[in-house]
């Protein structure tokens, strides 16, 4: 993925973090969330979530992308949370955990929330070659046990048929690649895996299972791809734009989702330097997510210190793409390598899970330039 890619993603995050502000999701009990998935070929909610992220109520999508408009519309979670279709305590039995049917939303899990990645339509399709890259973007640095991708066998039409174990075949393995091995990309790590066919044409999808090394937890995702014809795909960097030929199978009978939004608690730059914003992400019984987006001033910067004033002290468990410590009821937040140095008006994100109340913590931002 391209840097502006990467950065149109990243501001897409940032909408989503601020637009699934208050929205409470119930989370698994565990020690972290969920963190990835198949960039490339964008998997179904990936994908939506890409396309859609920063302008998600725009009604065009309802006749340009109508699956993921009856997909929004299911739930919008399901993209907000686009790093969490996860299954945990499978023991590797991937076809026993999963029926038929359900293989694109790991068989219903999560309470639902991705069934509608199992609707059967016209989903966008990405174009390649009969050798292709998958790209699997790895947020929480979990590394992988293994990772195998599945194509659906020739024949199989993904916009008329609901997917089953019977229909793929294995064709990528990859064995136990610790985050260290993959490679360093804004915001996480990334593995690039080589997939080889030949004389394939035509719409098909491709299945990637990818069991995450810090516990038993496995990932699902669908990509739908459109074999054309050539020989070798490097990696997309664009989606398709080609709106579907067919009407969607099914229509969506209720009215868009709304979903609640608020405006984050922000502060004007510090003397031309950094600007943060922070945002609820989710909140469940005992804990919270929490994201603060950092936006350099006029000029650029070379790193970044955001302080986070709360009434009382924080307990944080863990933080991601920032080093943080908590000093009575002052969340200090630093820049990690990756992230510290933002051009002007450049921006990245970092979040913290904590636990108890979620309460607002005043905002202040400094740099070096
Ligand atoms: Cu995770």
């Amino acid at each position: 993925m391209n840097t502006s890619k990467r950065l149109r993603l990243l501001v897409s995050a940032v909408v989503g973090v601020l637009t699934a502000a208050l929205v409470v999701v119930a989370l698994p009990a565990g020690p972290a969330q969920a963190h990835g998935n198949v960039i490339s070929p964008a998997s179904r909610n990936y994908g939506c979530w890409q396309r859609w992220g920063d302008h998600f109520q725009d009604p065009a999508m309802a006749t340009e992308d109508p699956m993921c408009y009856q997909a929004w519309q299911a739930d919008p979670n399901a993209m907000w949370n686009w790093n969490g279709l996860f299954r945990e305590q499978v023991a590797g039995n991937h076809q026993g955990a999963i029926p038929d049917g359900q293989l694109c939303s790991a068989g219903h899990t999560q309470s639902g929330r991705y069934n509608a990645m199992d609707t059967v339509g016209d989903w966008k399709a990405t174009t390649v070659g009969n050798s292709f890259t998958v790209q699997v973007f790895d947020q929480a640095l979990h590394g992988a046990d293994y990772l195998w991708v599945y194509v659906t066998n020739p024949g199989f039409n993904p916009v008329t048929t609901a997917l089953k174990w019977s229909d793929l075949t294995r064709v990528a393995v990859v064995g136990n690649k610790p985050a260290a091995q993959w490679t360093p990309v804004t915001g996480g790590v990334q593995l690039n895996i080589p997939v080889s066919l030949t004389g394939r044409t035509g719409r098909a999808m491709v299945y990637t299972i990818w069991q995450a090394s810090h516990l038993d937890q496995s990932y699902y995702w669908c990509s739908d791809i459109n074999f054309g014809g050539g020989g070798t795909t490097t990696p997309p960097t664009t989606q398709p734009t080609t709106p579907p030929t067919t009407p969607p199978t099914t229509r969506p009978t209720t009215a868009p989702t709304t979903v609640p939004t608020t405006a984050p608690t922000t502060t004007p730059p510090a003397s031309g330097a950094c600007s943060a914003a922070y945002a609820l992400s989710s909140q469940w019984s005992g804990g919270y997510q929490a994201g603060v987006t950092v936006t350099a001033g006029s000029s650029a910067i070379k790193s970044w210190t955001v302080k986070l004033t709360y009434p009382s002290a924080p307990t944080i468990q863990q933080t991601w793409n920032a080093t943080a410590t908590v000093s009575g009821s002052v969340l200090t937040a630093t820049n990690v390598s990756y992230n510290g140095a933002l051009g002007a008006g450049g921006s990245t994100t970092f979040g913290f899970l904590g636990s108890g109340a979620a309460t607002t913590p005043t905002v202040t931002c400094a740099a070096t330039t």
